[in-house]
């Protein structure tokens, strides 16, 4: 379905009036007419999670990118929002006086629910690096499909507390091919701006990255790249800069260049934490409930939504099976996670009337992790900041961006790392395997066979100009190619398919999808800056057209 402004209006189960009703206010009623009105406090001390029998306006699942917009422009509107975040709120220091642990020393807070790391990064010398660690909620999923490892983000802020914070927004160029049913000039000109401002995105400084010890794997990089006739093109992030140069200095507590990344950042990282969410929060409007899960959203009476949530322990038990009515549901679980949940209540019959489309076009954003071997006289460094500031650009002939990644492992390495993003063309479907009770994906690791030919148009070049080779040792024993992960899901409820132009779901009024998988499958570049542009741009319309 095509761009309608009033397909929700006439049809919603919940009336406008009962809706602004529920948001508690007249002054919240005054507000919705007003999309960017400025916040207003609330008036009563929040609940710290959400009660059993609670009805709350709006309820949006998930604390990603999708789920931060969503919250932060309802509430500017006035509204009171419910998020509910299945991860813990990496609020509170541990024993060792930090939120987060490093890359090097993975403990109880990294991994989600495992009693082993997997770590993307598995060998060194062929030798496997993965260690034990007790079954806890930790920070970065490792979620298992059959020929895929999905990573992702599980805690308040969703992907934005474990990624490299590369906030790349697309080249015109490539937009039509990302979401074709969207107007580039609204994104180039509006949405895209306000997201980059809303995230704190940022180029490093050119003059120190040129001298600074923890960028010269970039400088590496960037000097065989261009030797190979590649551009290397600075990419903007929202590590904080300023912060950065002063770790490296030695003058505040180290965090990039101490190698933290994977398992959070506890200083320099603009985390959606300190962005979106934290202004959400400001207004007074929204609420969070973390390690808060939910299993299901179906009809209630009066247009409404039940949703079924359960409260998970620190080990991963349900310790509450909670029920709650919401006017609307914004699913923003990320692509895997909307997608199963929606998958799930379509095949059971908890919302019959969603279309075929959902669970369909999951792509990988076309991932694919390799390493150099470079030669002794080209050291990448001993210290390496964690965050990654530049690409190589060969989308156009080759079909790929590759990401000059960091190794920061402490020690010399003499190798170059790089995640490329690829124009990998296959697409998976998530469907309901009702004998496991589980949502499952077609995904095929040789599918991956695409994405390596197109990462080796620009690795197979700088391999014969420099006289070197690939490194074997760092996925397996003999194994060149990490080709059975991606960081970059998306898809599985695509705009314009599974749900209307603007996100709204076919079929039960009152239901948005607001996050990546509204994205059929590749965006070219890092995924975030895309899926924030688009939040915002779906949830203006949403509240100019829906709430008012
Ligand atoms: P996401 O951020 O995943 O948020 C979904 C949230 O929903 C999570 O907090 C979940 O815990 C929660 N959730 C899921 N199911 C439920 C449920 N049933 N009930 C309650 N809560 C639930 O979604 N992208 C870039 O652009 N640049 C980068 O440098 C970059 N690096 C990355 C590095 C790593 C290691 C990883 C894993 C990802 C990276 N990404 C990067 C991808 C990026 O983080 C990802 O595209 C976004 O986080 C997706 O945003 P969403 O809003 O779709």
């Amino acid at each position: 379905m095509s761009d309608t402004t009033t397909q929700h209006s006439g049809s919603q189960g919940v009336s406008r009036r009962r809706f602004i009703a529920g948001t508690g206010s007249i002054l919240g009623a005054a507000a919705l007419i007003r999309p960017g009105a400025s916040a207003h406090a609330a008036t009563a001390t929040k609940p710290a999670s959400i009660g059993d029998g609670a009805h709350v306006p709006v309820l949006v699942i998930g604390t990603g990118y999708g789920g931060a917009v969503t919250a932060l422009r309802l509430a500017q509107a006035g509204v009171d929002v419910q998020m509910v975040e299945m991860g813990m709120a990496w609020d509170t220091p541990g024993s060792d006086g930090k939120i987060f642990c490093n890359t090097t020393s993975p403990d109880y807070r990294s991994y989600w629910l495992r009693t082993k790391t997997k770590q993307p990064l598995s060998n060194f010398f062929g030798i496997p690096i993965d260690r034990d660690i007790p079954r806890y909620t930790g920070i970065l999923d490792a979620e298992d499909f059959s020929g895929i490892t999905v990573y992702q983000g599980r805690g308040v802020g969703g992907g934005s507390l474990v990624n490299g914070g590369m906030a790349v927004t697309p080249k015109r160029e490539n937009f039509a091919a990302i979401l074709p049913s969207v107007n580039p000039d609204e994104m180039y000109n509006t949405y895209y701006p306000r997201a980059n401002a809303g995230l704190g995105s940022g180029l490093i400084d050119p003059a120190w990255f040129d001298t600074v010890d923890c960028y010269q794997f970039a400088r590496v990089g960037r000097k065989q790249a261009q030797r190979s006739g590649f551009p290397f093109q600075f990419v903007p992030d929202v590590y904080d800069w300023d912060y950065m140069k002063q770790e490296s200095a030695g003058t505040v507590p180290k965090s990039a260049v101490a190698g933290e990344i994977l398992y959070g950042n506890n200083y320099g990282k603009k985390s959606l934490q300190k962005t979106y969410l934290a202004q959400a929060k400001s207004t007074g409007r929204v609420t969070i409930s973390p390690l808060h899960r939910v299993t299901s959203v179906s009809p209630a009476a009066g247009g409404r939504y039940t949703v079924v949530i359960e409260q998970l322990s620190t080990g991963g038990d349900v310790t509450a099976t909670k029920s709650v009515t919401s006017d609307r549901v914004f699913f923003a679980a990320g692509s895997v996670g909307t997608s199963k949940l929606l998958v799930k209540l379509k095949a059971t019959g908890a919302l019959p009337h969603l279309n075929g489309e959902i669970g369909r076009g999951w792509g990988d954003n076309g991932n694919v992790m390799c390493g150099r071997a470079n030669y002794m006289w080209d050291p990448t460094g001993k210290i390496q900041a964690s965050i990654p500031c530049g690409g190589i650009d060969n989308w156009t002939a080759g079909g790929a961006f590759a990401e000059v990644a960091p190794l920061p492992t402490g020690i010399e390495t003499y190798a170059s790392f790089y995640l490329s993003i690829t124009k990998n063309p296959n697409r998976g479907t998530f469907s309901w395997n009702p004998v496991a009770g589980r949502v499952d994906l077609d995904w095929q690791t040789a599918w991956k066979q695409a994405s390596i030919d197109m990462a080796k148009t620009i690795f197979d070049k700088i391999n014969a100009t420099e006289g070197t080779i690939y490194r074997t040792d760092l996925f397996g024993a003999y194994k060149i190619w990490n080709d059975t992960l991606t960081y970059h899901p998306l898809g599985g409820a695509v705009l314009n398919k599974a749900t209307d132009n603007y996100g709204r779901l076919q079929g039960h009024p009152g239901l948005y999808v607001v996050d990546g998988s509204l994205i059929p499958g590749n965006t070219s570049v890092n995924p975030f800056v895309t899926i924030t542009a688009l939040a915002e741009r779906n949830i203006e319309k949403i509240i100019a057209v829906d709430l008012t």
